[in-house]
């Protein structure tokens, strides 16, 4: 199995021979050069949002909290900043591109890291620490690696007034922090394989206009860095991590996702291959790369010297792979889950599954309702679910509701006088707004079956509209048609980096140009005599394309 998916790798990694290292890094150096010219342009938007944005603050709607005062389909990007904030999920800071993760948030991304930690941990990962700082000659004895990320690495120049002797960068990613070390610790065979990860923040100093989570110039993520003896072992891993990164995805956050390998523009130039789990965003139409798996093949063993013995006493250099997600994930959840009333969270991730609110009548007795409210939170507590029951007397129980449906808690349970009477509670899903009356003798089993039904209706619902938009194209009037109609694309592509180059030149506009997302890792059959629907060559895999975030 493994080999034949190795073979499936290298079949995509068949090229044309004309994709120079050099001609990507011009590439990607071109695009550096453009993000800077953005920048002043980007800087100018940002202010004139928070200006908006500190104006909109002082209206009576948002001062209340009572909810969103824009339309997810009506202004997609004022919609989810009012989200992530209001939701409590983000708060701002004093600079540009650096988000708070507030609790609500963190507690988000504390699920996946427990999901993922414990899958890593069973294949043999190991957690450990390295420094955030890094030498310039460390950083820089990849040449391939760092060229065209250059303008995105922050320096540290000064302690206090006194300037350093050498500059110092903040991580924008660990190669050059680990692999040093792993050539100090790698000796022989039996030192491999090697694998770490680590949990951690990087740096990277975008100039393209920031969004909270999917891009920031500070965030989270996890890397793994791992070395083998063989590539056969590197391949299979590449596979299972990416298998990890969809399921995050797929049943965690109930976002679909593609799995593909990048085409030799997109892929991480200081690499073999790049594989990835896509997602997409409806409302916007872009594709949003969900996180990467790569073959780093021997390049850096080669800049590093790690090598090992091996049985026969032989010097080899290592085979190995780095994969990372980040905190974007986050983002890519709420801007396809959530709706005009805020967040709408999947019960796996929700810090809160289900609140409790007590709806007093007149003057009944409340002693009583909170009592109620208290036995049913328990009930479900010790069922090992997330609740937390609002007793407030501060709010209105109508606030409550608008104010739990904001932060996209998938259960809503209402207890009043007369659920009391009848020993029942209302129930209300946060995805579909759907209620009924359960019997507290059916209380856990009911509860458990509803959040398990949202959970898997939000990823049916998000699987069935992003399938709606992906369009099976041949020729480039039906390519572009598509593209305009903010679709995914896929088409018969000859694998070629300068027809992606003219691709994107001809596509570009005000909303960006189109590239390739992937080349997704299930391929339906390309039928005899194929043509790329770009250059007319002949087609070697189908493609799919859209424009991204
Ligand atoms: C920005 C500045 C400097 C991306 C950068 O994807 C260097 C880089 O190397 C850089 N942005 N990258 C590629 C990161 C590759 C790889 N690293 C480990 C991952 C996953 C985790």
């Amino acid at each position: 199995m493994a080999t034949e998916v190795a073979g499936e790798l290298n079949d995509a990694l068949k090229i044309d021979k004309s994709a120079t290292p050099d001609m990507v890094h011009a590439e990607q150096k071109h695009k550096k050069e453009k993000k800077v010219k953005e920048n002043e342009k980007s800087k100018k938007a940002t202010k004139a949002k928070m200006e908006a944005k500190s104006a909109g603050a002082k209206d009576s709607k948002k001062d209340t909290g009572l909810g969103l005062t824009v339309k997810k389909k009506e202004n997609f990007g004022e919609w989810y900043s009012e989200v992530v904030v209001q939701a409590e999920l983000i708060e701002y800071y004093d600079i540009s591109g650096c988000y708070i993760l507030r609790p609500w948030s963190y507690a988000i991304w504390e699920s996946i890291k427990d999901f993922f930690d414990a899958e890593i941990k069973r294949i043999g990962v190991e957690n450990a620490y390295f420094p955030m700082f890094v030498s310039q000659k460390a950083l820089t004895q990849e040449k391939n690696h760092i060229e065209g990320f250059a303008p995105e690495v922050a320096w540290v120049t000064k302690s206090g007034d006194t300037e350093l002797e050498l500059p110092i960068a903040i991580r924008p990613t660990s190669e050059t922090v680990m692999y040093p070390i792993f050539a100090k610790w790698i000796r022989g065979h039996r030192d491999l394989p090697l694998k770490l990860n680590q949990w951690c923040n990087i740096v990277r100093w975008e100039f393209k206009h920031p969004t909270p989570f999917i891009r920031s110039r500070e965030f989270l993520w996890q890397e793994g860095h791992t070395a083998f003896a063989s590539k056969s072992e590197a391949d299979e891993e590449v596979l299972t991590i990416l298998e990890f990164y969809r399921r995050i995805y797929e049943e965690l956050l109930a976002v679909p996702v593609i799995k593909g390998i990048k085409s030799e523009v997109e892929k991480f130039a200081g690499g073999l291959y790049t594989t990835t789990v896509e997602a997409y965003i409806p409302t916007t139409g872009r594709g949003v790369q969900g996180g990467t798996s790569h073959c780093l093949g021997q390049n850096f063993a080669e800049m590093f010297d790690i090598s090992f013995e091996d049985e026969k006493g032989e010097r080899k250099k290592v085979w190995q792979n780095s994969w990372g997600l980040t905190t974007r994930t986050i983002g890519v959840m709420v801007m396809i889950h959530g709706d005009d009333k805020g967040l709408v969270l999947p019960p796996r991730v929700a810090p809160v599954q289900v609140i409790v609110i007590p709806v007093p009548y007149k003057d009944i007795d409340s002693n009583a309702l909170f009592g109620a409210c208290t036995h049913t939170s328990e009930l479900l507590r010790k069922a090992g679910l997330r609740v937390k029951e609002d007793t407030r007397d501060n709010y209105s129980p109508g606030w409550k509701y608008s104010h739990w449906e904001l932060k996209g808690v998938p259960l809503r349970i209402e207890i009043g006088p007369r659920d009391l009477t009848n020993k029942q509670v209302r129930v209300v899903r946060r995805d579909n707004f759907a209620k009924e009356d359960v019997p507290l003798s059916d209380l856990v089993s009911r509860v458990t079956d509803l959040l398990e039904d949202i959970q898997s209706s939000l990823l049916e619902k998000a699987r069935k509209e992003r399938d709606s938009c992906i369009v099976t194209v041949n020729t480039w009037d039906e390519f572009v048609a598509a593209l305009n109609d903010k679709k995914m694309v896929l088409a018969p592509w000859c694998n070629e980096v300068e027809v992606e180059e003219d691709v994107k030149a001809r596509t570009k506009g005000e909303n960006g140009a189109a590239k390739t997302l992937c080349m997704p890792l299930e391929q339906n059959d390309l039928p005899e005599g194929s043509t790329c629907f770009a250059s007319g060559k002949p087609a070697k895999k189908w493609a799919l394309w859209g424009r991204s975030y």
